[in-house]
Order: C-alpha cells, then structure tokens, then sequence
C-alpha cells in the first residue's frame, strides 16, 4: 500500500459519504485544494520518483472525477427535491364544484311540455297581468262571480290583476290565431287562497286548448288519460267527475288516487283518497262568440291542472310549500 492509495482510499469514501454540495466542496478544498496533501505532495514533484509523481497525478485525476461524479449526483438529487416539493398531484380527485340544476317544478313542466309537444300541440305562454276581460269577462264569469272579489284576487287596478288561472290564455292565444288550435300554456297564477298541504297564493298550472272540427268529449277524456298514463304509469287510477266552469259546458273535474295513503283515506286527500287535479270540459259557445270563433263551425275542448300536485303525486310530497320553502335537503333529491 503507498501513500497515494491510502490518500485516494480516505478521499473516495469522505467524498462519496458527502451529505450536500457544501459538504462536497468543502471535502473537495481539503483533498484537493491548494493546501491539500496531495497539492504539496505534489509540489515536491520534483524530488519524488516518476513513477511516484505518476501515481500522484492519477490519484488526483481520479478524485477529481470522483468529485465531478458525486456533484452530478447531488445537483440531480437537489432538483429533485424541487420537483417533489412544488409539485401537482395531477391525479388528486378537486374540490368538488356544487352543481345546480333545475327545479323539481321546472323539470315536471318540461316533462308536461315533452308529452304534449309529442301529440303535435305547441306549448304558448301569456302573461301574468292580465285585464279583467280575459280573466272573466271573456271566459264568461259574470260580475257577481265570487272568484271575482277581492278576497279571492290580487287586484292592480280596478281592471288590472294577476291571472288567477292559465284559461285567459286560451282568450289571448284564440284573438290572435285561427283555428285549428292544439295548445298547451303553462305559467304561473295567484290566488287569495291560505297556504296548506295541497293550496299555496300562487302555483303553476297547465292549461290546454283544442279548437277543431267534430272534437268531442271523447277526444278530452283520451287526451287527458294518455297524459296521466304518460306521467303517473299505468297503476294509478283517474276519475272524472262532473263539474261546474263558467267558460265550459258540460264541465268536468279530474281526481287521482292519492298517492300517500293509496287510496285509503289521509289528511292530505281529506280522507276521501283522491286529489283533484284539474278542471276541464267542452269549450262554452259564448266563449268562443266573445273572441270570434263560430260555435256552429268549430268545438274543443280546454283543461287546466295543477302542476304542483302533479309533482307532489310523482313524487309522494306530503306538501307542496316544500317546493317553494328552497330547503336544499329537499330540492337535492330531484
Ligand atoms: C281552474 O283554474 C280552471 N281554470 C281550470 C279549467 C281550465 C277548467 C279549462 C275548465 C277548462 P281550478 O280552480 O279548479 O280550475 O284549478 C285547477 C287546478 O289548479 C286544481 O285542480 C288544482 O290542481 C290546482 N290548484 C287550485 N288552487 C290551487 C292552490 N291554491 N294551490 C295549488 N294548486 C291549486
């Protein structure tokens, strides 16, 4: 063993032992350096064997490589560290984004107008504040009607109020088009009524109108069975009983099994198992005088239901002011 390999054994292992680039330069200095052994070995070169001095020379050669190598190494290792440190997980699931979506209501009205639009009507819709001719007047309800007073109504002006059901839209659709009609209008109404289970001041309703040659009652009861069909599956059971509308003659009203109790008899059908759903009947001839539409050539048929309780009855809700009371846990189910 000489010198120089006991100096390059020392050497190598402080070097490749080395923690940090620091460190490394520091072993660097004290092996290599000006005042290194090894330099002032080397200095006296001239005093020293050949082959001594050649064995001095490749000893230093060979840490300087060494050197180089191990500095490769903690470069490599140091920029790695500042990758892992500054770096994005691409494959983290995000914060979740809260994702909105449409009101049970407005899903039940689009669903309303798919069927419809489905057996060729279009789907129209009027305005909220309307004259008192096309609420009443026009539909035949007479000044001493109570829907007329202001306990029932939401008054504007003397002549100007808020609809309280979709049938002036009929008035509106029937100045402004020749028949044949087969349209549906939805849209909301308001009404004096006290809130409960199945009445709030103002909800949706769904009006639709058939104007045409040789309608009959037939062709009512059809449509209006093939829409429940459509809507509620063929298990539940429809009703239609007679009625009374000013602006249709004969009038009929449409219940449906209640769908809390099955039938049986609960608070929200009133313990008579069905929910009323809608009113309707053959369009009243004076009706059609009031915006010049002959009796004698053209008939039809008109009905209006309640868009609440067609989602209440979808969906088995005990109450419809949860639709409008915008509680999340609620409105996050549909
Ligand atoms: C009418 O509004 C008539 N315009 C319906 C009609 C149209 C008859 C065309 C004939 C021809 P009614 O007042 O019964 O009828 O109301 C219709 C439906 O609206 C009711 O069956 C019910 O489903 C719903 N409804 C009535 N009042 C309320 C209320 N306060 N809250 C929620 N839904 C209601």
């Amino acid at each position: 063993m000489s010198w120089a390999s006991d100096y390059l054994d020392e050497a190598r292992a402080a070097i490749v032992g080395a923690g940090s680039l620091q460190d490394l330069e520091q072993l660097r200095v004290g092996y290599l350096g000006r005042k290194s052994p090894l330099t002032l070995r080397l200095r006296e070169a001239a005093q020293l064997e050949i082959e001594e001095r050649a064995e001095l020379n490749r000893t230093k050669i060979h840490l300087e490589d060494l050197v180089k190598t191990a500095r490769r190494e903690l470069e490599r290792v140091a920029i790695e560290r500042v990758y892992a440190d500054s770096a994005v997980d691409v494959t983290l699931p995000g914060d979740p984004v809260p994702r909105g979506r449409l009101h049970l209501l407005t899903q039940i009205r689009r669903e309303i107008e798919d069927i419809f639009l489905g057996m060729g009507y279009e789907v129209f819709e009027g305005d909220e504040v309307v004259d008192a001719w096309s609420n009443f007047d026009a539909l035949t309800t007479d000044a001493g009607h109570p829907s007329r007073s202001q306990n029932d109504t939401f008054y504007l002006s003397e002549d100007v109020l808020l609809r309280t059901h979709t049938s002036p839209d009929q008035i509106r659709l029937m100045e402004a088009r020749t028949p044949p009609i087969y349209a549906i209008m939805p849209g909301r109404v308001y009404r004096r009524d006290t809130p409960d289970a199945t009445h709030s001041p103002t909800f949706l309703q769904v009006e639709a109108l058939v104007v045409d040659r040789g309608i009959t009652l037939a062709d009512l009861k059809g449509t209006v069975l093939h829409f429940f069909r459509q809507l509620f599956g063929p298990a539940r059971e429809v009703r239609m009983r007679t009625s009374f509308f000013p602006f249709t003659e004969p009038s009929v009203e449409f219940d449906v099994t209640c769908f809390i109790c099955d039938a049986q008899g609960c608070p929200v059908c009133k313990h008579s198992g069905w929910i009323e759903m809608g009113g309707a009947g053959w369009v009243d001839p004076d009706v059609f005088r009031n915006v010049g539409v002959d009796p004698d050539e053209w008939s039809g048929f008109a009905f209006g239901l309640g868009i609440e309780r067609i989602a209440m009855l979808r969906h088995g809700l005990p109450d419809l002011r949860l639709f409008w009371e915008n509680d999340l846990r609620v409105l996050e189910q549909f």
